[in-house]
C-alpha cells in the first residue's frame, strides 16, 4: 500500500517563487481542478492520498516534495532554499510523524525535495541554486547510518535536479541534456526527452505506471514506444508556478 502526501493549491499561488520561467497569470481555480485530476491519477495507481488543508499564506505550499524526503526506514524534513517556503515544512512533519521517525536539515544547509532523486539505495542530488553543499552534506550524514549513497550532481539552467531527470523504472531515467550532464548516468538506460518539449523530464514514478503533465506529446510517445505505461495528467497552471508532477506529493510504503 503507499500513501501519497498532497496539500490543497493555496488561493495565493499566483504569488509562487519563480526561477527560470516569465511569470504568467495563473487561474487558480483551474489550478484546483487540475490537482483534482493529479490526485484521481494517484489513486488510479493505487495511492491512498492524504491531503493537507490550503495555506493562504504560503503560495507555493501544494508543492510538498520539496519539504521532506521520505525513505522505508525514516523521513528526512528539509530547509527549503527558499526562505518563503520554510514554514510550509511544519505542517508536512505533523503528518509525517504519525508514519515515520523524523530527522532534520539544519542551519546553514538548504535542501528541497525536487533535488533529491532516488534510485534504489543511492540519492542523487542536485546542486542547484535550492540545495546547498552543506545541505548534500548533511543529508549523507544522516542517511549513511541506514546504508543509503547521496551523490551530489551538477545541474545547469533549471530549477531541480528532478526538473532535468527522473526515474522509469530501477534501471532507466528520462533525461533533458540541456540540464543535466548524461554521462553522469551512464549505468542506466537513457530515454531523452524531445528536444522541442524543454519541461517534460519530470514524470511520477508509482510502481509499474507513470504520470506525467500533458502537453508533451513526443516525450510521452518515447515513452510508449519503450513500452511504458503513462498517464497525462493536465497541469498548466501548476506549471506556471515552475512545478510539475513529482513536485505536488510524497509517495511511501504505508506498510515498510
Ligand atoms: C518554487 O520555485 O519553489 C516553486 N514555485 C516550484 C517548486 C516546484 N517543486 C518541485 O518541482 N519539486
Amino acid at each position: 500500500m503507499l500513501n501519497a502526501v498532497t496539500r490543497a493549491v493555496s488561493p495565493s499561488l499566483g504569488r509562487c517563487e519563480l526561477s527560470h520561467i516569465e511569470r504568467a497569470s495563473i487561474d487558480v481555480a483551474l489550478a484546483r481542478t487540475q490537482h483534482q485530476g493529479y490526485l484521481r491519477a494517484l489513486e488510479s495507481v493505487g495511492c491512498h492520498v492524504l491531503t493537507l488543508p490550503a495555506e493562504p499564506e504560503l503560495p507555493d505550499s501544494v508543492f510538498v516534495e520539496d519539504t521532506a524526503i521520505v525513505l522505508d526506514e525514516l523521513a528526512v524534513l528539509t530547509r527549503p532554499g527558499a526562505p518563503s517556503r520554510r514554514s510550509e515544512v511544519a505542517a508536512v512533519a505533523d503528518l509525517l510523524r504519525q508514519h515515520r521517525p523524523l530527522e532534520t536539515i539544519e542551519v546553514p544547509a538548504t535542501l528541497d525535495g525536487g533535488d533529491v532523486l532516488r534510485i534504489g539505495r543511492t540519492l542523487y542530488v542536485g546542486q542547484s541554486a535550492r540545495s546547498n553543499p552543506e545541505g548534500i552534506e548533511q543529508l549523507r550524514e544522516v542517511l549513511a547510518a541506514y546504508g543509503y549513497v547521496v551523490e551530489g550532481v551538477a545541474t545547469r539552467d533549471c530549477l531541480h535536479l528532478k526538473s532535468a531527470i527522473t526515474a522509469l523504472s530501477d534501471d532507466s531515467v528520462l533525461l533533458q541534456p540541456a540540464w543535466v550532464d548524461r554521462e553522469r548516468f551512464a549505468g542506466f538506460r537513457i530515454i531523452e526527452i524531445d528536444p522541442v518539449e524543454a519541461h517534460a523530464a519530470n514524470v511520477l514514478r508509482i510502481g509499474e505506471a507513470l504520470i506525467m503533465p500533458a502537453g508533451f506529446p513526443r516525450t510521452l510517445q518515447r515513452l510508449l514506444d519503450a513500452g511504458f505505461q503513462v498517464i497525462a495528467v493536465d497541469m498548466s497552471e501548476l506549471q506556471k508556478a515552475e512545478g510539475a508532477v513529482t513536485c505536488c506529493s510524497l509517495v511511501f510504503r504505508s506498510d515498510p
